[in-house]
């Protein structure tokens, strides 16, 4: 290639990759979700999935994450290195190319298994785009490079500054101010996802150090991640504050059809289903091929060998699907070359061979388990039999739930005020604490668009309650009738049909004080169990009832926190020795009606906390410690998390 040729190549391709990131910056909510805490983090798990990439390929076994004074993110690994050589092609070091190019990540390894790579696959070159500042070190060959860029761009070509006895990658990134609306780092959030990315890839050792905050003996905060069993440790910390039926995590890690498949499940005395899937280290939160063939796996395997136990003989009714998962907690991950995802937050596997190899995996690692474990198979089919027993029962009691809402005729609870618009995506309903509450909240709302539903003393702990019972009780039905959710059966699936859902702001409101917060937590436990996609589609919130009321003369104006009410009481001093009188909300029922509107109901001033799942297997974890038997572990969570009211989950 002649010289002026390649500088035509350069500037051409130049003024794509410009193009490129200028898309970016654009629509970044199309390359990393959204622009809030979720895409902020998410930066940091594109870089650290190149690392895993790199340590899946056999060359890496350290990754250190920090997040650094300035909510900087480094991410350091001790790989081969990010080729730095010319890319004959592009006219331009191989490093500048992947650090600028969309989709450049796996071109030079075609041959890897290049699995890993965050939901979107974007690549680094996207984290760079919407970065202020970057700065990525190479060690390499004896040698040290380095390329910096500002949003994207480089600011010099890539330069030699030293020699080194060590490989690895080192990437700084400072994400831009200009575009996330968040730009503080949070250390547990960074700290569940790389525990998740220890246990779903075993041998790698990850770290997370937070240079903003240090400990009492004044090192830096740092969590290590490391995990020698994989899934099989997953499950076990998934459940260690319930009680496992078996002696041990059955356990397999294999490849089926060219599919690497690794399951570890237990059965635990719960009755809940607890699986956890993923496919490329990606929580599959939508399930999908991999999920069919495991539930298909699991069910075919027991549902044979419990006929062949003969220890069905005495039961008189069909077992279904779910029967088989009471009390599981499992965790699957498969590998796939190139995943289809599917459904609405694209975390649904859609490749269709994948079902086959999966079930088939599943089903000779039981088969093989049963066989060798002829008393754990006992236990586990038991099991089965008592939770086929119950859901009996409890269709029983739905079909009442069911007719008696026919004969109601609209079908609505006689405890709810609804509002009178029609229209879900412009109503919203409170779920109150107690009558009087409720009664106040009834005045103090918008009727045109707020419909009260009181709640009654103490909710069902449906992590500690059997199905039949969960769908017997008077509240949790009037909250079913309320909502217009249903629940039927398709394909042995208990299936939730929230089409009919009349209200897109499910809003939880209870008291600011301990019974408040557990009562909060019970009503968040059942709609994590049972109502899981109102959550995962954003329809669920918790009100803020304020905690102060400041008065000085005619002025009266509220608090949420002490440092607010302290500000707040320097301001309404303004330097001058005058009397500002605290009055200390200790429950709604100490506001009336219209201090609720002006506070926690109107849309105008109230500050709603909206649900989420970011983790799946985090908000598992914690909601069967708080729900569950164990004490200590409850309280230690409670205490380090008191300063968000154990409502962040
Ligand atoms: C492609 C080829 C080679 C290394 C990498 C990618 C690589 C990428 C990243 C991203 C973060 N850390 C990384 N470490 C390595 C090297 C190919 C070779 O040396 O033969």
């Amino acid at each position: 290639m002649s010289e002026e040729n390649r500088n035509q190549e350069y500037s051409a391709s130049n003024i794509q990759v410009l193009e490129g990131l200028e898309a970016v910056r654009k629509r970044p909510a199309m390359y990393i979700g959204d622009i809030g805490m979720k895409g902020l983090h998410h930066l940091v798990y594109e870089v650290v999935d190149n690392s895993i990439d790199e340590a899946l390929a056999g060359h890496c076994s350290h990754i250190d994450c920090f997040i650094n004074e300035n909510n900087s993110i480094t991410v350091t690994d001790n790989g081969r290195g990010i080729p730095t050589d010319m890319h004959e092609k592009e006219g331009r070091s191989a490093l500048e190319v992947v650090m600028t190019v969309l989709h450049a990540g796996g071109k030079f390894d075609k041959g890897s298994y290049k699995v890993s790579g965050g939901l979107h696959g974007v690549g680094v070159s996207c984290v760079n785009a919407l970065s202020s500042d970057l700065r990525v070190e190479v060690h390499r060959e004896g040698k040290v490079f380095e390329q910096e860029y500002k949003i994207g761009a480089p600011q010099y070509d890539v330069r030699e500054i030293g020699t080194t006895d060590k490989t690895g990658t080192f990437v700084t990134f400072l994400p831009d101010a200009s575009i996330f609306e968040e730009t503080v780092y949070h250390f547990d959030i960074i700290v569940a996802r790389l525990r998740e990315l220890a246990f779903l890839n075993k041998g790698i050792n990850l770290s997370i150090t937070d240079k903003r905050r240090k400990d009492d003996d004044g090192e830096f905060v740092k969590e290590e991640f490391y995990s020698e069993g994989g899934l099989k440790e997953f499950v076990s910390f998934l459940d260690e504050t319930r009680d496992s039926i078996l002696q041990d995590v059955i356990y397999i890690d294999g490849e089926k059809d060219g599919v690497p498949v690794e399951v570890a499940m237990v059965y635990n005395t719960s009755y809940t289903e607890n699986v956890h899937s993923y496919v490329n280290n990606i929580n599959t939160i939508e399930g999908g091929t991999h999920l069919s063939g495991f539930r298909r796996g699991l069910t075919r395997t027991l549902k044979k060998y419990a006929d062949e136990s003969g220890l069905l003989k005495k039961v008189k009714f069909e077992i279904s699907g779910d029967d088989f998962r009471e009390g599981l907690t499992a965790v699957i991950s498969v590998k796939v070359m190139e995943p289809q995802f599917e459904g609405q937050t694209k975390t649904k596997l859609g490749n269709k061979e994948v079902t086959t190899a999966v079930s088939q995996s599943v089903s000779d690692m039981l088969t093989f388990y049963l066989e060798e474990n002829p008393e754990q198979a006992k236990r586990i089919v038991l099991k089965v039999i008592l939770a086929a027993t119950a859901r009996n029962a409890a269709a029983k009691a739905r079909e009442m739930v069911q007719r008696k809402s026919v004969l109601v005729g609209s079908g609505l609870p006689g405890k709810l005020s609804d509002c009178s618009e029609k229209d879900p995506a412009k109503s919203e309903i409170y779920l109150v604490e107690g009558d009087s509450a409720g009664g106040t909240a009834k005045q103090g709302r918008d009727r045109h668009f707020q419909a009260i539903l009181p709640l009654r003393g103490k909710i069902l702990n449906v992590e500690k309650a059997m199905q039949h019972k969960v769908f017997e009780n008077e509240e949790i039905k009037n909250m079913f009738k309320a909502l217009g959710v249903s629940i039927g059966t398709l394909d042995d699936e208990r299936e939730l049909n929230i089409e009919k859902l009349r209200y897109h702001k499910v809003i939880v409101m209870t008291d600011a004080d301990i019974d408040g917060s557990h009562i909060a937590t019970l009503l968040l436990t059942f709609f994590f169990r049972y109502l899981k996609p109102l959550i995962e589609q954003g329809y669920v919130y918790i009100a803020t009832p304020p905690l102060y009321l400041l008065k000085k003369g005619k002025d009266h104006r509220y608090c949420w926190d002490e440092d607010q009410r302290e500000g707040m009481i320097q301001e309404m001093k303004g330097g001058k020795d005058v009397n500002v009188i605290i009055q200390r909300y200790k429950g709604l029922g100490e506001m009336n009606a219209s201090q609720l509107w002006d506070t926690t109901l109107n849309p105008e001033y109230r500050t709603l906390k909206q649900v989420t799942i970011d983790n799946a297997a985090e908000a598992d974890r914690v909601f069967s410690m708080l729900m569950g038997d164990e004490v200590p572990p409850r309280r230690a969570f409670i205490e380090a998390n008191a300063k968000y009211a154990n409502i962040d989950a």
